[in-house]
């Protein structure tokens, strides 16, 4: 699903990060190329064109943040615009105050309504509820026994009567409220948009159901004719959204980001499969991070962004990048990292971080200790741990309550540190890529000219 757009999105957003400062010309080229992916993945042009539009008014307007470099800035805003277009917040089921709460389903032949229909009956007994389907389909034989087979695998009563629609939605009411069902699903026959009769069928049997919620259920592989059909539906029955299925089936993801904003309902469900569990609620949010390749990834920048000074990261980054990495430093990204939360479920987010350093225990009374450690040692040591002999090391776990074993892991984790964090995505992460490393080769070089050893080449074991 929507992989031709995560493909897309992923060099965008690669070439991005491995840009520096951005300028006006350069964030007018990341908009072009978002444009064409979009356009390509079957957006809707006047929901592109506006889109597009938003983004490029946020990015080159004075919404700068301090604590973000340009890149993530630009990656924030266009999450948040696409966040925005696919509908924004989730839709949320209001149920009536006097049950039972009607949900009609409507939709063209074939589009998955029955099995939509199975699928919202499971998803409402999953939500404490007790439901009951009602098959107004009598234009299919079959279409009754489907539903049945259906509602018996999700443990949701079918009720029907080999009458007319409008006398079934009626009868399945009133037998809902008989049986103290709070939740009514009626499922409907598949219609032609141009098909007179039936769309006259559907308008009768909403008349007498006065459903709380209409859905509109579409296949996403029919792309932007999904959208035009659930446009000409939405004027017959006033949808109040729509159930996008087939998500599986359409590898370009274009009706999804169209519907909002052209029929101007929210997705309410999406479908990804034949089985009632493949059915879930649409969270336009998790969609566009999904979009946008970037998976926690996102969150780990909100958390930055709130909490982590920027400046001492780059710093930092730079610093592990050219290997001249301090126990000052070092000190300085524990207490940033304090201020950030448990240090696992940072680096849980962190993508390519190894699972053995992810379910690393790291407890807060380590961290004093390790805090005594390091305020023990001179300013000399802390620049240059390769200078902490027996003899040192000895004075510094004197002075901070600790012992000279404690303070060799220390030196020893230390050590090790430096080596992962250079083979970290940290630096990419939180000192933005290109920028963070090109001043850190600068330093590199500064640091060669100075004559300058690096802690762990000289530190000796
Ligand atoms: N791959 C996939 N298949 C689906 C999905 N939803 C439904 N289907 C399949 O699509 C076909 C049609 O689904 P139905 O639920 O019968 O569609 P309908 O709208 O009720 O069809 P009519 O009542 O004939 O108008 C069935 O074979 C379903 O199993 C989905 O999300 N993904
Ligand atoms: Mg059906």
């Amino acid at each position: 699903m929507f992989e031709t757009l995560t493909d897309r999105f992923e060099g965008i957003l690669t070439r991005l990060r491995s840009r520096g400062r951005l300028g006006d010309a350069e964030v007018a080229e990341v908009l072009r190329e978002i444009r064409v992916a979009l356009l390509e993945a079957d957006v809707n042009v006047a929901v592109v064109r506006d889109l597009i539009e938003r983004i490029r008014v946020r990015c080159t307007g004075a919404e700068l943040s301090k604590s973000l470099t340009p890149a993530q800035q630009v990656i924030k805003v266009v999450n948040e615009e696409l966040t925005e277009t696919l509908g924004g917040e989730p839709l949320k089921i209001t149920y009536a105050s006097r049950p039972p709460t009607v949900v009609l389903l409507a939709g063209l032949q074939g589009s998955g309504k029955t099995t939509a229909a199975a699928s919202l009956g499971r998803y409402f007994r999953q939500q404490g509820r007790n439901p009951l389907l009602v098959g107004a389909d009598l234009q299919r034989p079959a279409a009754v026994e489907q539903l049945r087979v259906l509602g018996l695998g999700v443990g949701v009563t079918v009720y029907s009567e080999p009458t007319d629609p409008v006398t079934v939605a009626a009868g399945g009411l009133e037998e809902a409220r008989r049986l103290g069902r709070d939740v009514v699903i009626v499922d409907t026959a598949g219609r032609l948009a141009i098909d007179e009769e039936l769309m006259e069928e559907v308008r009768r049997v909403s008349q007498v159901v006065e459903p709380h919620y209409t859905f509109f259920v579409v296949d996403a592989m029919m792309g932007q004719d999904s959208v035009a059909t659930a446009e000409a539906f939405n004027e017959t029955l006033a949808l109040d959204g729509v159930i996008l299925t087939k998500v599986d089936g359409d590898a370009r993801g274009g009706a999804a980001l169209s519907v909002k904003q052209v029929v101007g309902k929210p997705i309410a469900f999406v479908s990804t499969g034949e089985r009632p569990a493949d059915f879930e609620v649409f969270h336009p949010d998790r969609l566009a991070s999904r979009i946008l390749g970037m998976g926690d990834v996102l969150s780990l920048i909100e958390k930055a962004e709130r909490e982590y000074d920027q400046q001492v990261a780059e710093k930092a980054v730079e610093r592990l990048q050219s290997g001249r990495f301090t126990f000052d430093d070092f000190l300085e990204q524990l207490q940033q990292l304090k201020k950030m939360g448990p240090l696992s479920g940072l680096l849980g987010m962190l993508p390519g971080v190894p699972k053995e350093v992810k379910n690393a225990k790291i407890d807060d009374k380590d961290v004093s200790r390790v805090e005594a450690i390091v305020h023990s040692m001179t300013p000399a040591e802390r620049d240059d741990p390769g200078i902490l002999d027996g003899s040192r090391r000895l004075r510094i776990a004197n002075g901070s309550g600790t012992t000279t074993t404690e303070v060799n892991n220390l030196l020893r984790q230390f050590k090790e540190m430096q080596k992962m964090m250079r083979s970290l995505p940290m630096g990419k992460m939180l000192g933005g890529g290109g920028g963070g490393s090109a001043r850190a080769k600068k330093n590199g070089r500064k640091a060669k000219k100075g004559g300058r050893v690096t802690p762990s080449s000289r530190h000796t074991r």
